[in-house]
């Protein structure tokens, strides 16, 4: 019953099932795994598709020959599993060039090295089928003020957003470009820390209507934001482009975990979102095995986001079916043809009648029966209704 299939539109990055486990004071614990080899994996559980930096398939310093193999080999795998490549993102934060930013850095050609490791990972993706292109700022912020580089960052961010739109344009690849917010890590503070502001950002773009949002369970959520929140703006806006499911504890190092490992109940109403949102999307996990596991573990994790996914969907249907649920959310949203004829597009006569109004005193004392909502949304979760 919670078993995953293509039509769920999972998908996990190359670097999250291969993630090797290192972290700032440790080295790697697991082997680096083949992508043709993780192909076959995510097939085997399941997955829609596999998500790509262009370094995860293409090592920096590869030769050409060793290129054409490796893609070779990649496509192969590709084509025997079915499994698609929906999104691929250039790594704009490895590279010691880009400690100082990549896209921001103060140095041009800095600036225009990312800029061209950019337009190659769109070649890449368009070879490989991509129709969604990730920008993660990560290394675009500071620790240092004493620049005055936060003034000048979103200039060259704009340019090289609307250079990469044109280049799109330009081959015909028909990118949309998803940005993907992050308060901190690896920078001290990044320029574009949460969904609000990237969504600010996009109005400034020469081709605002091929930028939208990739917005990220940890990354709202280490800020101590409601991740549910910033998915519905920009669900509002039109801008939900790609989305990262994992899980986080709040204030903490991004951690990444695997789907509904800390805030289930966040979780339960993001998937309840999305799936009546009429997203259609990719689900796709960044997220990544505990240091603790082998690679049995690393399937284990990736089948458990799935699961999990899928599990929560169900329950969210049931708490939307359940006739107390629906009896308590009439009541809630219960509204009365004469203010309801006050309120919407502005005219001088409603002006004028809205002035003239007074408040029932009940509309003060009403309860919004909340609590009996949310205990209903508790008792489903752990499985005691639906
Ligand atoms: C990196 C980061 C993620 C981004 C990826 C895209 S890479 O792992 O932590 O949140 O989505 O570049
Ligand atoms: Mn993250
Ligand atoms: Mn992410």
């Amino acid at each position: 019953m919670y078993e995953p299939r293509p039509e769920h539109k999972f998908t996990f990055g190359l670097w999250t099932v291969g993630n090797i486990g290192r972290d700032p004071f440790g080295e790697a614990v697991r082997a680096r795994l083949e992508p043709d080899y993780v192909v076959h994996k995510l097939a085997e559980l399941g997955a829609y598709g596999v998500n790509l930096h262009d370094e995860d398939l293409i090592p920096r310093g590869t030769s050409p020959t060793e290129r054409a193999a490796i893609l070779r080999r990649f496509k192969k795998a590709l084509e025997e599993t079915g499994l698609k490549v929906p999104m691929v993102t250039a790594n704009l934060f490895s590279d010691p060039a880009f400690k100082d930013g990549a896209l921001t850095s103060p140095d041009p050609w800095v600036r225009a090295y990312a800029l061209k490791k950019s337009l190659e990972t769109m070649d890449l993706g368009a070879e490989l089928g991509a129709q969604i292109y990730v920008v993660w700022p990560g290394r675009e912020g500071a620790e240092v003020e004493a620049t005055g580089k936060a003034q000048k960052a979103w200039g060259w961010f704009r340019e090289a957003l609307n250079f990469m739109a044109a280049y799109s344009e330009d081959q015909g690849y028909g990118y949309r470009f998803a940005l993907e917010p992050k308060p901190n890590e690896p920078r001290g503070d990044i320029y574009l820390p949460t969904v609000g502001s990237m969504l600010a950002l996009i109005g400034t773009l020469e081709r605002p209507h091929l930028f939208g949002l990739n917005p990220e369970f940890a990354h709202e959520t280490m800020a101590g934001l409601n991740f549910v929140h910033a998915v519905a703006q920009a669900l509002d806006a039109g801008k939900l482009f790609h989305i990262d499911l994992n899980d986080q504890r709040m204030s903490r190092f991004d951690q990444d975990l695997r789907f509904g490992a800390e805030n289930l109940k966040a979780s339960f109403f993001l998937v309840d979102l999305l799936e009546h949102s009429g997203y259609d999307g990719p689900r796709h996990f960044d997220a990544h095995a505990l240091r603790t596991e082998d690679e049995v573990g690393v399937w284990a994790f990736a089948r458990g986001c799935m699961r999990t996914y899928l599990i929560l969907k169900e329950k969210a249907r049931a708490f939307r079916e359940d006739p107390e649920v629906k009896a308590l959310l009439d009541e809630y949203y219960r509204a009365d043809p004469e203010p309801l004829a006050l309120l919407g597009p502005y005219s001088p006569e409603k002006a004028q009648k809205l002035k003239a109004l007074t408040l029932p005193e009940v509309r003060r004392s009403r309860g919004y029966a909340l609590e009996a909502l949310d205990q209903l949304a508790v008792e489903h979760l752990l499985g005691v209704r639906g």
